[in-house]
């Protein structure tokens, strides 16, 4: 909250950016985050429920083809069997996408939660050469002069 506070500038909930946070603001601002809260349990309980359901589908599907097959159905048997490799590669690839995306959003979360390392200490510029205490005069060369 801070660091959103911080980077934005002003309250997030401060909607007319008046600098306070009145009653209808806070009530609008929980509104939302209750909101984004609700939405991503339900996101993750849909890809929770549409990654078992390719995971039956994948241990089912042999059961699938014996019971064609045992239904005397053999045309239906063949053709499962030929769909098989595209499904289960198409399977497999569902539900390393949701795990992958899970890991994602896992670290994603991660990150934003880790405070920004400190600042690097600026590099110290080497000290300049320290000048001669005294100036000493220089002989001035001696101009030959006609006579
Ligand atoms: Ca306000």
């Amino acid at each position: 909250m801070e660091e959103e506070i911080k980077n934005a500038g002003y309250h997030p909930a401060d909607s007319n950016g008046d600098g306070v946070v009145d009653d209808y603001e806070r009530q609008m601002y929980l509104e939302f985050k209750r909101k984004e809260l609700e939405d991503a349990d339900a996101q993750r309980d849909a890809m929770r429920k549409m990654a078992w359901f390719a995971l039956f589908g994948m241990l089912l599907y042999p059961v699938t083809i014996m019971f064609t097959s045992w239904l005397d159905v053999d045309d239906a048997a063949k053709i499962i069997g030929d769909i098989a490799p595209t499904y289960f590669v198409a399977i497999a690839g569902l539900v390393a996408a949701f795990f992958g995306a899970n890991a994602y959003s896992n670290a994603a979360s991660k990150k934003s939660e880790t405070p920004p390392p400190p600042p690097a200490p600026r590099p110290v510029p080497p000290a300049a050469p320290s000048a001669p205490a005294v100036s000493v005069p220089r002989p001035t060369p001696k101009l030959p002069t006609k006579e």
